[in-house]
């Protein structure tokens, strides 16, 4: 059944990759029978973060940059870690809105995972979708996210080129708002440009961040405009990071991550288990009753399990 699965994601079946999602999702052992098989045709996708916080119009935009990927014959993978964002990928498809609903899949795939509340599982189950994604050949991937919890500050971290979304505001709190964004950001996008206040915010962005680390750009998602502007700096950022070499060291530094994470689910998950949720439980409660501490309880538990 897997290797059927396998050959049908490499030729690019939507529902084949559709049904291997979920397998991820479920954490069903298949899951990683799949990933292992399709590992090897990996590594070309240009994965794209778009973070950001909520109604900055993150999805809008990503429907507009689609569109541009797709007039420039890639194919796009949409991956958001928001249920509630709507594509309306009207703009990817415009009056051919009639096409039969394969076929827009075909182009574009899009995919919505809700989040978890444990932290690392989303993150992980993200990065084995881009995997799918790039395997079944798309150009590019793009994973929505919004900007604020941990797991979505590690999803943003799994793409070799990070949008960092806002919107145009009044007063002077740049610094305290943008403070995290410099840091994941290649670009930082100043959304909604068509409103009152974005050249004032733009002009602040750029004088905390300068002109190109991050890039700073306006743009409408709503009207248009910009896009085409966004996609040339995205494009140009990527060939100039393959040239200096910062695009192979991000490569191995995304591996080493991955294993790191792997390895550490594996380890907490057998410890875990030899543990057992009632010796957990237990502990706790004679650290609340303050009859051991946690270190000492920690260390004991740690020499059950037959950590040294
Ligand atoms: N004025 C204006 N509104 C926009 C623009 N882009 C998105 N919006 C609107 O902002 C709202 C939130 O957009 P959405 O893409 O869902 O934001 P997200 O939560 O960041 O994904 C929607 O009502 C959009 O129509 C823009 O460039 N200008
Ligand atoms: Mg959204």
């Amino acid at each position: 059944m897997s290797s059927e699965l396998v050959q049908r994601i490499l030729k690019r079946d939507v529902r084949a990759v559709a049904t291997a999602i979920t397998l991820i999702e479920n954490r069903d052992p298949k899951a990683q029978t799949v990933l292992k098989a399709i590992y090897g045709q990996t590594g070309r996708a240009h994965v794209i973060g778009v973070t950001g916080a909520a109604g900055t119009g993150k999805s809008t935009l990503i429907d507009r940059l689609t569109a541009e990927y797709r007039r420039r014959k890639r194919s796009v993978g949409i991956l958001a870690v928001d249920p509630s964002s709507v594509f309306s990928t009207g703009a990817v498809l415009g009056d051919r809105v009639r096409l039969r609903e394969h076929f827009l899949d075909g182009e574009v795939f899009i995919r919505s995972f809700a989040s978890r509340g444990e932290t690392g599982g989303l993150s992980a189950a993200v990065r084995d979708a881009i995997h799918l994604l790039d395997a079944m050949g798309k150009d590019i991937v793009i994973v929505e996210t919004i900007g604020v919890g941990q797991d979505e500050l590690e999803i943003a971290k799994l793409a070799y080129t990070v949008l960092v979304v806002l919107m145009p505001y009044i007063g002077d709190e740049v610094q305290a708002m943008t403070a995290g964004y410099g840091e994941i950001a290649d670009i930082l996008v100043v959304n909604k440009a068509d409103l009152a206040g974005a050249a004032e915010t733009l002009r602040q962005l750029k004088a905390v961040f300068g002109e190109s680390d991050p890039l700073v750009m306006a743009a409408s998602a709503l009207k248009n405009e910009g896009i085409n502007a966004l996609v040339e700096a995205i494009e140009q950022r990527r060939a100039q990071s393959l040239r200096n070499g910062s695009y192979e060291k991000k490569r191995l530094d995304l591996c080493r991550q991955e294993l790191l994470a792997l390895l550490r689910a594996r380890i907490f998950a057998d410890l875990a288990q030899k543990i057992g949720a009632d010796s957990l439980d237990e502990n706790a409660r004679l650290i609340a009753d303050r009859r051991v501490d946690p270190y000492s309880a920690t260390e004991q538990m740690a020499k059950k399990a037959g950590l040294t």
